[in-house]
């Protein structure tokens, strides 16, 4: 991106005005001329970078070690944060959302507890695991969408025989800018209690039925499994119709049955079907986009990087960067977005081919 993206030149610093900027420093007062044509510019200065995190090479390996450096229950939660590298030490895969991959061994717990931020797991690999919300046991399989929305008691285990490994998205870098950060260990450690019997959420709030009578407090879905056979079936299935976005493919949004609106209050979940040879048309939205391939290989354009993706690798396309998808076969990606925020600032704005809106 060009480095000066200011409406105008920044006014020339004499030695007159140093000495004055010098001398109202001490009194917590600064000259906003100065910094203006850094911080109001024309179109987003976004400090993340388009960025892979290769699975398979790079990341699993190092991962699997962990498991021997540290018990998922003396981590609390074992994660590798995938750190954007425009965001050196600030625990952010893109401006404003986290991202890591979570590994739990077999046997092993990761302790009850309960935080301001919202999370989503993405699986990526394995199986015998869990996440247990409020008591109920979410078993996982590779490609569900599980959620945990802000102040829900979670724990996570592993009942099977091998590792299972999970993409983690956070809003926690919008938390901890806006202040807002609480958390909990249930009970100062203990284990929550068995609560209501697997798939209860899903039957109840997610088969196109609602209890009578129901009434929700929260913006979050009272759905929190989303299973990849059904998500993958849906997108099949639409395929067949031929109706192709030229910049989605087949972009389908996780909702809340509730009221049709975004999983979570502040992180929005989607999943795309690139068909085989589909090459996308250039879009630039001022969200940043997280990805995590299910199925497929491709590339993603993204400004002037190429992106190489395959299965279970994560990339980011931060805001405003004009991109677009080559898919060589039928791909699906999995993508978490901090757009619903924006959106409901009043402050999204995306650009298809010429067209803001
Ligand atoms: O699994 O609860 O990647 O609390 C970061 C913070 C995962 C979790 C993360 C968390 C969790």
């Amino acid at each position: 991106m060009a480095e000066n993206l200011g409406l105008h030149d920044k006014p020339e610093t004499t030695p007159e005005r140093a000495e004055f900027y010098a001398k109202i420093d001490p009194l917590s007062l600064a000259p906003l001329w100065d910094r203006l044509s850094d911080i109001v510019t024309r179109e987003p200065h976004v400090r993340a970078k388009p960025h892979v995190w290769k699975y398979d090479s790079d990341v699993r390996p190092l991962l699997m070690s962990t498991a021997d450096l540290i018990t998922a229950e003396e981590a609390e939660r074992r994660v590798l944060i995938l750190e954007n590298p425009g965001l050196k030490g600030q625990t952010a895969a893109s401006d404003a959302l986290f991202a890591g991959l979570q590994l739990i061994m077999p046997g092993e717990i990761a302790p009850t507890h309960r935080h301001s931020p919202a999370a989503l797991r993405f699986i990526v690999e394995g199986e015998g695991a869990y996440t247990s919300i409020n008591g109920e046991k979410t078993p996982m399989a590779v490609g569900d969408l599980i959620l945990t929305p802000s102040m829900v008691w979670h724990d996570h285990g592993n009942e099977g025989t091998g590792p299972v490994v999970w993409l983690d998205g956070l809003d926690l870098p919008t938390v901890k800018f806006l202040g807002p950060m609480f958390a909990e260990l249930y009970n100062g450690g203990e284990l929550y209690p068995e609560g209501r019997p697997a798939f209860d959420n899903m039957s109840r709030y997610g088969a196109n039925m609602l209890p009578i009578g129901a009434k929700f407090d929260t913006e979050n879905s009272p759905v929190f499994h989303y299973p990849y056979v059904d998500t993958k079936q849906a997108l099949l299935n639409i395929q067949k119709a031929g109706e192709i976005d030229p910049c989605h493919g087949i972009k389908m949004r996780y909702v809340n049955p509730v009221n049709g609106g975004p999983v979570m209050a502040t992180i929005d979940c989607y999943m795309q079907l690139l068909p085989k040879g589909l090459v996308t048309e250039t879009l630039q939205s001022s969200a940043a986009w997280i990805y995590s391939v299910a199925e497929g290989t491709g590339k993603t354009i993204v400004g002037d990087t190429t992106i190489e993706w395959g299965p279970r690798d994560v990339f980011v396309v931060p805001g405003w960067y004009p991109h677009h998808h080559e898919a060589d076969g039928d791909a699906f990606l999995f993508n978490f977005t901090d757009m619903m925020i924006q959106e409901k600032l009043g402050l999204y704005r995306e650009r298809r081919g010429n067209v803001t809106h």
